[in-house]
């Protein structure tokens, strides 16, 4: 009798506590949470204009549709709303396009749905047959999803869904997630686990989590993903590996997502059986065009290959002397009678030139302004050394007014702090994309070379090096799932401003509190700066530890190539620090607009943030703040740590007003970052110390250690390496 109570007992703890599991907050959710609505006024007002559902699910996307409005308005209003055929009451949320709904076609809506092309879309009030709805309409019912997906939006920020006169279409064509990942499931440069992709099990088992994946980028409207790494495996290009990909490619499908793949230039060899990959030999071209019709074969709706030629070891034109433009084009014609595109990269600096790394790709790239084929697009990193924490930006935008560039962020935080710091990129994005590059005279910004409108391209993109991986929550850190959203969202528009971006991701994942919105809004804007200051300050670049990144590195030396060393970015001696790139330097800034070569070139007139990426200054220089350089740069070090500690203090008032499992995982994940940006902190002031021979000035916290402890530090099996 004891042993059975104790063993009900027993059950109903386990009951009990598996429940509670079931029902941890976790972050899968990402920021579709759809959470009931609190405000009981709110819930009212949305019951009454979100009663029924009106879509005609009659073709894969426009069933996700009828879904997700089912998911979302059933979760958020606490009740299920119907979907039904017919208006039947006020209220009804109506969504289609004028072919899949009469309901549609009879608002007569034709001339304001012209205005928003393929992807973007409406949303109305309206009546119909004399009841009060909301109208959801575009011209595909890739766009029906989308707007969806805004409507939800309001409701999830708990905006007024009352007299909606809403559109919007995206600004760039192709909003692309790259995903470096390998075909063992590693993940270069990824913190969140290993890929998505269990290559093992496609075809046959396609991993639900899969669907989700598409869901969230559906959300904030991206429509591509590349699904493996740059440093590409030309096997995923043979009859075994593409069967596997059309399975992927069929379940994103309904979202609007096509796939891309990786193209190894090589190919042709590797698993070919030709004997060169020149791209003006036949044998290559027909090969390639051969490869191509394969590929389609299999997915109908191919997106087309991502390149990454002729860098670090990658095959390329080169190896046959030929341009980037002939080896492009030649993957380009083979692509284009099934419409589809070449993204090459401008990632390219030489093994043999001694050239500054930083002007490398314009040098290689720019004469061939113009020589691409009219489905190629340039894909050029945001700046010219490769994803620092700040970067000017890359002289490429702007210089090549014949060729479609698009833009390469990088998500996943390979030189921010990788998987435990918390960094909004949407700040250091935007810096970059209201840039201005004078090409066209004053107000040139890099926005408007992205978005095609400078030099009027109608091939355009964005490109997010994916920070997603197997982790439960996909980023890893849960704020960086944030950087996934702002990618997304900033694709889409990139004029939308950072904090409005953050306040939407907050609301939709943590709280509509306004005391909580604005708590954590400040911690993510300020933490770019922050982690700026903790790592590089005033400009500084690439000191990160030896091929990992993961903790500074600034004496790292003597690799076989000098631009894979922090010392040749620091150039610090006893007489100062930077890197000279005036005309007395290697005269990088002549790669900018006569306007901005001239205010890069000049110490004084230069912003400060980018002083050492383009001067070598001596350590008592007058900062604008009356400062010495040297005395400055370790209060700004200071400052990082500073701002990492207020970020703690923020979100430690938050304790109760966020669940207590992702409110416990970034406590912990912001004294990891404190720690760390402290060990940035000292290590690099410790050892630029032993150039500028100056003691720390006052309100700068002494180090602990020594610079030898920092220098023997040598963490092993860091992630993404
Ligand atoms: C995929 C940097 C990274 C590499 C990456 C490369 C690139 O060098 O460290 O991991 O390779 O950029 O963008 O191609």
């Amino acid at each position: 009798m004891r042993i059975k109570t104790t063993r009900s007992l027993t059950f109903l703890i386990l009951f009990f506590f598996g429940l509670l599991s079931l029902q941890a907050e976790d972050g899968y959710r990402l920021w579709l949470r759809y959470e009931l609505v609190e405000d009981q006024e709110t819930l009212k007002n949305y019951r009454q204009s979100a009663s029924e559902i009106i879509v005609a699910p009659n073709s894969p996307t426009l069933s996700a549709v009828a879904q997700e409005l089912e998911r979302g308005l059933g979760q958020m209003l606490g009740k299920s709303i119907p979907l039904t055929e017919k208006v039947s009451r006020q209220g009804a949320v109506v969504a289609g396009t004028p072919q899949s709904s009469p309901l549609i076609r009879s608002l007569n809506i034709e001339d304001k749905l012209k205005e928003v092309g393929r992807e973007g879309y409406l949303l109305l009030s309206a009546r119909l047959q004399g009841k009060k709805v909301t109208v959801i309409a575009a011209n595909t019912d890739t766009g029906v999803l989308y707007g969806s997906f805004h409507f939800l939006r309001l409701l999830q920020t708990r905006q007024s869904i009352h007299k909606l006169s809403l559109s919007s279409s995206p600004k760039t064509q192709h909003r692309i997630l790259n995903h470096w990942d390998n075909l063992d499931r590693t993940v270069e440069r990824g913190y969140a686990g290993f890929s998505l992709w269990d290559w093992h099990k496609l075809p046959d088992y396609t991993d639900p989590r899969y669907i989700d994946y598409a869901r969230a980028n559906a959300s904030i409207g991206i429509n591509g993903t590349v699904l493996t790494n740059v440093n590409a495996n030309a096997l995923v290009l043979t009859e075994d590996y593409l069967g596997k990909v059309a399975a992927l490619a069929d379940v994103f499908r309904p979202y609007g997502l096509k796939v891309y793949l990786t193209a190894r230039f090589s190919a042709p060899m590797e698993i070919g059986g030709l004997e060169t990959a020149d791209p003006v030999d036949p044998r290559v071209q027909q090969w390639w065009k051969r490869k191509a019709d394969e590929i389609y074969s299999h997915i109908p709706d191919f997106g087309g290959f991502l390149v990454k030629a002729d860098s670090e070891g990658q095959p390329g034109p080169h190896n046959y002397g030929r341009t980037h433009a002939e080896g492009a084009n030649m993957l380009a014609d083979a692509l284009a009678p099934h419409g589809g595109i070449v993204m090459w990269r401008t990632f390219v600096y030489s093994e043999e030139a001694p050239e500054d790394r930083a002007k490398q790709a314009y040098n290689e790239f720019k004469p061939l302004d113009g020589k691409f084929r009219d489905n190629v697009l340039l894909q050029v990193k945001n700046g010219a050394i490769d994803f620092q924490p700040r970067e000017p930006f890359h002289p490429l935008f702007g210089a090549m007014p014949e060729t479609p560039l698009m833009m390469e962020f990088q998500i996943t935080q390979e030189y921010l702090g990788q998987g435990t710091h918390l960094v909004y990129l949407a700040p250091m994005w935007k810096e970059v994309l209201e840039a201005d590059t004078y090409a066209e005279g004053k107000g040139s910004t890099v926005a408007e070379v992205v978005d095609g409108s400078l030099n009027d391209h109608p091939l355009t993109a964005m490109a997010g090096v994916a920070n997603i991986g197997t982790d439960r929550n996909w980023t890893g850190h849960p704020f960086g799932q944030a950087n996934w959203y702002a990618f997304g969202r900033l694709a889409w528009n990139p004029y939308l401003s950072s904090e409005e971006i953050a306040e939407e991701w907050i609301k939709m994942t943590f709280s509509n509190k306004p005391e909580v919105v604005q708590d954590i809004k400040e911690m993510m804007l300020n933490s770019h700066e922050a982690v700026v200051n903790y790592m590089t300050p005033l400009g500084l670049h690439h000191i990160m530890a030896w091929s990992h990144h993961y903790g500074p590195g600034p004496w790292v030396a003597n690799k076989h190539r000098a631009d894979w060393t922090s010392v040749y970015y620091h150039q610090a001696d006893s007489a100062g620090i930077g890197f000279d790139r005036t005309a007395s330097g290697s005269n990088a800034v002549a790669q900018y607009a006569p306007p901005l070569e001239e205010k890069f070139g000049s110490p004084e007139k230069v912003p400060e943030k980018y002083l050492l990426w383009f001067h070598h200054l001596p350590w008592d220089y007058k900062m604008k703040s009356g400062n010495t350089l040297w005395d400055e740069m370790a209060l700004r070090y200071q400052q990082g740590v500073d701002t990492v500690r207020q970020m703690q203090q923020s979100w430690n008032s938050l304790e109760g007003q966020i669940d207590p499992e992702r409110f416990q995982h970034v406590k912990t994940l912001l004294e990891i970052q404190e720690k760390e940006a402290e060990w940035w902190r000292d290590a690099v002031l410790l050892y630029f110390q032993t150039f500028s021979g100056k003691p720390l000035p006052e309100g700068v916290e002494k180090p602990t250690k020594t610079l030898d402890y920092f220098m023997q530090l040598n963490p092993k099996f860091v992630p993404g390496n």
